[in-house]
């Protein structure tokens, strides 16, 4: 019973950590020299926000090289300073 509870913790804990949040957009514009970038977002739960065209930073480490206007992606984003920076970036195939 005791190795049940532990192994029940265990995957609670590790899926709270391994929850991150994906979301779908599209790429209008990349501004590097700035860091920033304009997206086309679909709704995003965790912060309620409406689907929508608006800037985003760049994460620093996050290469955007690969990435041009068009472009169907899926992204992960910290909250900093209000503005939304992404952090992780992939294409959509
Ligand atoms: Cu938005």
């Amino acid at each position: 019973m005791k190795k049940i509870i532990l192994a029940l913790i265990f995957v609670l804990s590790s899926s709270a950590v391994v929850a991150v949040e994906w979301v779908n957009g599209e790429i209008v514009r990349i501004d590097t020299a700035r860091n920033r970038m304009v997206m086309k977002h679909e709704y995003i739960a965790s912060i309620k926000m409406n689907a929508m065209t608006m800037p985003f930073g760049i994460s620093s480490g996050l290469n955007v090289d690969a990435y041009k206007p068009g472009d169907k992606v899926r992204f992960q984003f910290k909250v900093v300073d209000g503005t939304l920076d992404v952090t992780v970036l992939e294409k959509l195939k």
